[in-house]
């Protein structure tokens, strides 16, 4: 029996991977790392704590590119914090306008065959090239670049073959939309997809990365295509055809699932408010009205889809009731467009071009008006992300996106336009990193000094768990609850990222407003949910602010797993019940009991848990192996790590 692509990469990272039993573990040496400013500081704050001189990974990346509006000096601040760390601790620093983490890192640094792990839940993004790259907690990242190394629950291997080729028009982000449709934001939880059938020769690198890229809304633990002939062509027109290797899964593999698309029967497809997984055809959708249409993002920010866009509108205008703003993904795209012509075509139809930057996708500005409609090429529509809290927003392919901006509704892009010399891959690309500053040498890093202006505050540290004690259920929640509805972004908290009792105030804001009201009246406090807790963004201030708050346990039908692992880090522990219908047993308010908890913990049982306001009780488990049970026991992965020392 041969082995899948995820096996032949564990096994260049001297790892074994085991079969699936419960408690498995998939342990892994951290090859690359990156972080982005609004995890970044966090991730650095931890990083100084576990008190190392300099990074032991191969090779870490700063991106400054999430924060980028310097409205007062917070995010300024964050920026000279990042870039001190760095320069002292053997970090590469990619400067704000250099680009979007995912988009710089595939041009620049991602490695077929190497393990990343990112401070980002699109980190798997790199699995465009080959790559094994994970989405993690700050922490996590930081304990990377402390030279531990990155532990999960064994995934298992989902192989999708995409047989066939694309129709006209019809794009990555069509693939991955319809795979959303059939697999739902809970359908990767637990798994890795692995792309492979006879339509992947014809998708080239960045293609293949809009697809990696929103592997993360499956909630997938990442995906990855081959290392194959587009994979070498894009490296070389890198010039770093040299970290090329060969790489695909052998034919005689046994996957734990398997799901085939044929790509020439594909059409454009649409997500709809408020969720990536409510998607319908372009086809069905077709006539709504626009207010808005924005372009960029690290899922379809590349310069093929910009190409697409620059053909698209040349020589037309933008229609009078839409908005359009683009975002390049990274200065090497922008450089390229204005040298070959295609950025007037923008300019000239109207179109507002934004900073090299995410933007409007963590609602760094461009929200839409009241009740407006919004057209983008995004991966998440998340409740409120976009900074306005009744916003609607569509999530679609460049192509669609830019043929509805000239019509002013959703369209169908034509066939007959279509020319298949839109775009070819260039056989170079503009080489220019000038603004990616190396570190300091060992020797010079001794005399570098971290600058830490007001706005880098202290983290919260977890407490030792308890034997016993007694919470109130502070929030009752639904089935898909993402840590964007927990600890929400955009422009006006964002620049506190490192200010967690600031954070505070907003926690659950867009879905309940006086949680944080009742949250502070509560000593300890529970969170009930249900299915898939946590999903979507790898913030770990969705775990820090709780935790500030009180929060002792979160009891769900289930956990997407890099928030699930971040609850861990921070001491909170993530509990799960026995019998699905038991969620319907606590109510919000309820005062619960915990007995012998420290002792369940230790010995890896059930939790008995008293709903002292209903008068009777149940039993909850908790799926953690024996390490995570001991970093809970301790209060955390800070205390655990200090303890072992
Ligand atoms: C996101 O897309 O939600 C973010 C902002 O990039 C997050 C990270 C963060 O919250 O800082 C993510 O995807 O992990
Ligand atoms: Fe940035 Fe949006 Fe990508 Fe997150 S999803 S990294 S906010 S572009």
């Amino acid at each position: 029996m041969g082995y899948t692509l995820t096996e032949k990469i564990v096994r260049r990272n001297g790892s074994e991977f085991k079969k699936l039993e419960s408690g498995d573990v998939l342990s892994l040496k951290v090859d690359q790392t990156l972080t982005q400013d609004a995890t970044g500081t966090m991730t650095y704050l931890q990083l100084e704590a576990l008190g190392i001189d300099r990074v032991k990974t191969k090779l870490s990346v700063a991106y400054v590119d999430h924060n980028t509006l310097q409205a007062g000096f917070m995010n300024a601040d964050d920026h000279a914090y990042i870039a001190s760390v760095a320069k002292k601790y053997g970090i590469y620093y990619s400067k704000p306008g250099n680009g979007i983490c995912h988009q710089v890192h595939l041009e620049r640094f991602a490695a077929p065959g190497e393990v990343l792990i990112g401070s980002d839940s699109h980190t798997p993004t790199a699995g465009g090239i080959g790559m094994l790259a994970f989405g993690a907690g700050g922490f996590d990242v930081a304990c990377a670049m402390a030279g531990f190394r990155y532990e999960i629950p064994r995934p298992k291997i989902v192989r999708i073959n995409l047989n066939g080729r694309l129709r006209p028009w019809v794009g990555a982000k069509d693939v991955i939309l319809k795979i959303l449709q059939i697999v739902s934001v809970k359908g990767g939880v637990g798994r890795i997809f692995e792309y492979g059938g006879d339509g992947v020769k014809y998708l080239t690198v960045p293609e293949r990365a809009t697809i990696t890229n929103m592997g993360a809304e499956l909630g997938a633990t990442t995906s990855i295509f081959p290392s194959d002939e587009q994979t070498y062509n894009f490296l070389k027109a890198q010039s770093r055809e040299k970290c090329w290797v060969n790489l695909a899964a052998d034919s005689d593999v046994n996957y734990d699932d398997v799901l085939n698309l044929d790509l020439d029967r594909l059409e454009s497809m649409v997500a709809c408010p408020h969720s990536p997984d409510n998607v319908k055809t372009v086809r069905e959708m077709a006539g709504l009205k626009l207010d808005q249409v924005c372009i960029g993002s690290c899922t379809n920010s590349s310069l093929a889809d910009m190409m697409k866009v620059a053909h698209i509108l040349r020589g037309k205008t933008v229609a009078r009731n839409v908005d359009l703003a683009l975002a390049f993904g990274s200065r090497q795209v922008f450089s390229m467009l204005s040298r070959n012509g295609a950025l007037s075509d923008i300019i000239d139809a109207g179109a507002r071009v934004l900073e090299n930057a995410c933007g409007p996708c963590i609602g760094m500005g461009q929200s839409p008006k009241s009740g407006g409609v919004s057209l983008r090429t995004f991966n998440r529509n998340f409740l409120g992300r976009s900074g306005t809290k009744d916003g609607q927003i569509y999530l679609v392919s460049p192509e669609v996106a830019a043929y509805s901006a000239l019509k002013g509704e959703l369209v169908v892009p034509p066939e007959q336009d279509f020319n298949n010399g839109i775009f070819r891959m260039p056989e170079e690309f503009l080489i220019n990193d000038n603004m990616i500053c190396a570190p300091a040498s060992e020797e010079d890093a001794k005399y570098v000094e971290v600058v830490r202006g007001p706005n880098i505050k202290p983290f919260p540290i977890g407490k030792e768990l308890s034997g016993s004690f007694s919470a109130n259920v502070v929030i009752k929640l639904g089935d898909n609850i993402t840590t964007d509805h927990i600890m929400p972004a955009g422009a006006k908290i964002l620049p506190f990222r490192s200010n967690i009792p600031y954070l505070a105030q907003f926690c659950f804001e867009v879905i309940d407003k006086d949680f944080y009201e009742r949250a502070k009246l509560t000593e300890n406090g529970v969170i009930l949910a249900g299915a898939n807790y946590g999903q979507g963004s790898s913030r770990e201030h969705a775990a820090l602010v709780p935790l500030y708050l009180g929060i002792r346990a979160v009891i769900a039908k289930s956990f997407a797993r890099i928030h699930k692992a971040n609850l861990i880090n921070v001491g909170i522990l993530p509990l799960t019940f026995l019998e699905a219908e038991h969620y319907n047993f606590i109510s919000q308010g309820d005062n619960i009991e915990f007995e012998n908890l420290r002792e369940a913990v230790a010995s890896g049982e059930y939790v008995v848990l008293k709903n002292n306001t209903k008068g009777a009780s149940i039993k909850l488990s908790f799926e953690l192996g024996e390490k995570d049970r001991n970093v809970i026991l301790m209060g955390g992965l800070l205390n655990y790590i200090k303890a072992n020392k």
